[in-house]
């Protein structure tokens, strides 16, 4: 198989209601969509860059750059048996695994429809449904908050997770913990402490929370290797983990019990994999993250989940959540269970609305 072309957009969308997080305020969303076309089957791809380098290095137009000026001239022409290839030809370039995933993504899409197959299939999953929790932004009130972990509970997700930053965090978090004390509970602060704050980060141990997610550092595994011999409560890890070897190293030097995967951060399904392989050797539990993501990085993200280790609820969530109106059809949907029904169609087994699509689309190129 050969990538014959890829297009690369951005979409504009607008997100129900602002997102806050340690990291910023957000109220509308630059969206990169990859198409790649193999051998005459198009699939999709969704790059999960910011729009700005808050979360990581990348933003919308870094991946925009270097999906143009890099990663499409190294893997034109090439001959592969497998999407899995894919991130070996863009080896050269160091990083921006936003950027590589979301081209691996939209030839695993395109492969997988090829086939007639379920993508979920092709990477070897066997989940029918998976569980879905929500990440729920820093509020101005604890009223406004406590409502909101209300409705997410009524509405029947899973898990809670509320995010924190240095003065929205004991507070917020004992409210949410007295009113409901029974929810599995946890947060996430995305690199807002530093080893300074542990003895606050302490006190989270009494809100018996699932996981307290990258509290330090983006970078710092040695800083969560030293809190987490402090904190009773398991730390999580996001930011820090952005390849194989960066999982190796937080597994074998205990800087976290738990693995929060996120496709673009890590460069895409295949290393998704190996990630969620060696956790699952190790006993480590993964779940999935989300980073907002349209209909298409939402479709990708239900696929990656029904991989077995995949053992605890993602950040995976019914799009209305995010969006008046997504670009897929049918809508990504949750149950009163909190659960995602996996879908039997080929690829990622939602259907890209392309009218919609050309509606929010800024800007594409064509790469031939
Ligand atoms: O840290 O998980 C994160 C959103 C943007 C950037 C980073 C994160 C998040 C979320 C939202 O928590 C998850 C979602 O609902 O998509
Ligand atoms: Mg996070």
């Amino acid at each position: 198989m050969q990538i014959r072309e890829l297009q690369i957009r951005e979409i504009h969308m607008e997100l129900v209601e602002p997102f806050e997080t340690s990291m910023g305020r957000l109220q509308s969303r630059r969206i990169l969509l990859v198409e790649a076309n193999v051998d005459g089957v198009v699939g999709f791809g969704e790059c999960t860059a910011g729009e700005n380098p808050f979360y990581s290095p990348e933003d919308t137009d870094t991946a925009w750059h270097v999906l143009r000026r890099y990663l499409w001239p190294m893997v034109k022409g090439k001959e592969f048996s497998s999407p899995a290839e894919i991130y070996g030809f863009v080896d050269q370039v160091r990083g921006h695994n936003m950027a590589k995933a979301s081209l691996e993504c939209a030839v695993w899409d395109g492969v997988a429809k090829m086939q007639n197959a379920p993508l979920w299939k092709l990477l070897g999953g066997s989940r029918q449904e998976i569980s879905s929790g929500v990440s729920i932004g820093i509020k101005d009130s604890l009223e406004d908050l406590v409502a909101t972990v209300k409705k997410e509970i009524t509405a029947g997700y899973q898990r809670i997770k509320l995010k924190i930053k240095p003065g929205k965090d004991l507070e917020q978090v004992s409210r949410v913990r007295q009113e409901f004390p029974r929810i599995k509970l946890m947060v996430d602060a995305n690199s807002a402490y530093t080893m300074a704050d542990w003895p606050l980060l302490k006190r989270m141990d009494a809100f018996y929370l699932m996981m307290i997610e990258q509290p330090l550092g983006w970078d710092d595994l040695f800083g969560h290797v030293k809190l987490q011999k402090e904190l009773n409560t398991p730390i999580c890890l996001d930011e820090c983990i952005h390849t194989f070897e960066q999982a190796e190293a937080a597994l074998a030097l205990g800087a976290c019990k738990i693995i929060n995967v996120k496709l673009g951060r890590v460069g895409g399904h295949a290393q998704a994999r190996r990630i969620h392989d060696l956790c699952e050797k190790n006993g480590m539990p993964v779940w999935c993250g989300g980073m907002l993501e349209s209909g298409i990085g939402r479709a990708h993200n239900i696929a990656m989940s029904t991989l077995q280790n995949f053992s605890l609820p993602g950040d995976v969530s019914a799009s209305s959540r995010y969006w008046r109106e997504d670009i897929i059809e049918p809508e990504v949907m949750v149950s009163g269970t909190g659960t995602i029904r996996v879908p039997t169609g080929s690829g990622i087994g939602f259907q890209p609305r392309i009218d919609l699509i050309e509606k929010l689309t800024v800007r594409k190129e064509r790469l031939v």
